[in-house]
């Protein structure tokens, strides 16, 4: 069979130069950005075949975005969409400490996505389809393409890995909620965040507060195969065959968090796709995502697999 096959929306990002109120920023670097291509872009990394599925406009920034994920070796399905921009999206690093992001989406090409752009053969011959829940929150065909996909996968085999990437921006915790309860039971991977999981297994105010093994369990309880909870700083937790799993994070000090939860979930993948343990699944998956952490763009950091083991070097220069 083939490689992961993924599918989303993968914008255009605008970052600025410095610190400070976007007001400010007089010169921008102009990139792409998107869940799932930062996903599909770290897998190709760690040495697996990707397709990255997704609609962009009949624009200069709908050339950039398929240039830059084939670029890296991703086989690209980009429909362009005749009707609709590509979408984009700011990041302001507003001090030096804090990132706000801008979306400039609604109503892009890339929230257009349907049904019909799903082809079935690509996903019936995949290794493993993988899918967020910003997909399903961008429009009802984008939600009905990301089902669809779902179905097909599961009925030929293909197993399902689902991260639920809660972005309030784009719906309420409520709508939010619907959609995961529907998706988790059909996920063989289920991961979240932990304030992510608490939007898909509580009744929203006040916080279930529960820590993230028992978040963990309690997703596999709603349905997951097996749930991996993301903790950032503190690692991470899985319950995987009723067994739980605990992993400390690598200790680093973060530059950018954006992208760190995709870089998680591609090292997971990879590891998981390659039939290691759980404990080596939570051991890449946490040097991804760190490596994501220490380098300004979402996906550009992630690490190729010869530098996994390198992540650790006391030396910052090596030669
Ligand atoms: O996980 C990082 C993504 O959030 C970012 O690259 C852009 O897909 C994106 C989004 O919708 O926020």
């Amino acid at each position: 069979g083939g490689g992961v096959v993924t599918l989303g929306e993968t914008m255009a990002l605008m970052s600025s130069d410095t610190w400070g109120p976007l007001q400010h920023s007089r010169a921008m670097t102009m990139g792409i950005g998107g869940s799932e291509s930062n996903v599909a872009i770290a897998l190709r990394r760690l040495g697996l075949d990707v397709t990255w599925i997704g609609r962009v406009g009949e624009d200069s920034l709908g050339d950039l975005v398929a240039r830059e994920i084939s670029a890296e070796g991703v086989s690209v399905r980009a429909i362009r969409d005749p009707d609709a921009q590509t979408g984009v999206m700011i990041k302001e690093r507003r001090t030096s400490r804090q990132t706000r992001v801008w979306y400039y989406r609604s109503g892009s090409a890339g929230s257009r996505l349907c049904p019909a752009d799903i082809d079935p053969v690509t996903i019936r011959s995949a290794a493993l389809l993988h899918v967020t829940g910003i997909t399903p929150a961008l429009s009802a065909s984008a939600a009905d393409a990301t089902f669809t996909a779902v179905n097909l996968a599961r009925e030929a085999g293909v197993p399902v890995s689902f991260d639920l990437n809660y972005r309030s921006k784009l719906w309420s915790a409520a709508e939010a909620r619907a959609v995961y309860r529907r998706l988790i039971p059909l996920a063989d991977l289920v991961f979240a965040g932990d304030g992510e999981a608490e939007v898909a297994l509580g009744d929203g105010t006040p916080a279930l507060g529960v820590g993230g093994m028992a978040l963990a369990h309690r997703l596999v309880d709603a349905g997951a195969g097996q749930a991996i909870v993301k903790l950032g700083e503190h690692g991470a937790v899985a319950v995987v065959d009723g067994v739980e799993y605990q992993r400390s994070a690598i200790a680093v000090e973060p530059l950018d968090t954006v992208g760190a939860g995709d870089g998680f979930v591609a090292g997971y993948l990879a590891e998981y796709l390659a039939g290691e343990s759980v404990a080596d699944c939570l051991t890449t998956a946490v040097t991804v995502g760190a490596y994501a952490c220490l380098v300004p763009g979402d996906w550009e950091g992630m690490p190729r697999r010869s530098e996994l083991a390198t992540l650790a070097a006391t030396e910052p220069v090596s030669r």
